[in-house]
């Protein structure tokens, strides 16, 4: 098995409110059953538990429907956290909700202050850079900003572009590891990823592309039997986990924590 990108001890996730039914969706396919969420957000904590983390759960936040996606509202590093800045109106108040739970645990907040915006899931943050994907979430002064606050922790950035009809740039691609990468064909054409080790997402698998690697093991949506085969087959102990409620809400496996 090819050794973590990084090692992570702990993790922030947030309980999904009953009002996450009127969370943001690009396409309408339904209303997510917030019992069945709720389900798969505990089998989810138990998960990164079993990877070795520390989690600690927030309560429900109801007027953020979707402040259940916890990682778009910060980006955690050694250093110290940065709070984002999302690009969806709606979910703005998030960030202000988030900062306490990260004052206990990071020395230093920094903040994007705008009026560029950037949300987590278009930040692929590797050994090597923070590669910033702009997206109709994402905009390249939301990315200027965050690489100037963190350039004197001596980070590079790197912008590039999350495909059109993509929400976000991790919705196309995950780390595995220090050198590879999990990304759609789509988004790998771009060449953002030259100088990795990529693994493409079999044809009409794209959506299993946002794994999150944890420690010891890769947690991917449920669902995908061939991109679970290929990583497995590439040496990664890979876990399923189910998915289909949060995918309604263009949710998947990294946009549910916080990890560091
Ligand atoms: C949204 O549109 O903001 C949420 N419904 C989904 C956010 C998913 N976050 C992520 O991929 N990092």
């Amino acid at each position: 098995m090819p050794h973590p990108a990084i090692t992570f001890s702990r993790a922030i996730i947030r309980h999904p409110p009953p009002s996450a039914l009127r969370g943001l969706r690009a396409e309408d396919r339904g209303a997510p059953d917030h019992a069945r969420m709720c389900r798969d957000h505990t089998a989810y904590a138990e998960a990164l538990e079993r990877a070795g983390m520390r989690v600690s759960v927030l309560p429900p936040l109801e007027d953020f429907p979707d402040s259940v996606f916890v990682e778009d509202v910060a980006l955690c590093l050694p250093e110290g956290a940065v709070m984002l800045k999302p690009g969806a109106p709606s979910r703005t108040g998030e960030v202000a909700a988030m900062q306490p739970a990260l004052e206990s645990h990071f020395g230093e907040i920094r903040a994007i202050a705008g009026p560029g915006t950037i949300e987590g899931g278009d930040i692929l943050f590797t050994p090597r850079e923070i590669m910033v994907g702009l997206s109709a979430r994402t905009t390249r002064e939301g990315a200027k900003e965050l690489a100037r606050i963190v350039a004197d922790w001596g980070y590079g950035l790197r912008i590039c572009q999350t495909p059109e009809d993509v929400l976000h740039f991790k919705t196309a691609s995950g780390l595995l590891d220090e050198e590879t990468i999990l990304a759609t064909p789509r988004l790998a054409k771009t060449g953002c990823f030259a100088g990795y080790r990529v693994l493409h997402t079999p044809e009409g698998e794209e959506a299993a592309a946002n794994v999150i690697r944890v420690n010891d093991r890769v947690l991917m949506p449920a669902g995908f039997a061939r991109t679970a085969e290929m990583l497995s087959d590439a040496g990664y102990q890979v876990e399923p986990l189910r998915n289909d409620e949060f995918a309604l809400l263009d949710g998947g496996m990294s946009c549910l924590s916080l990890r560091f």
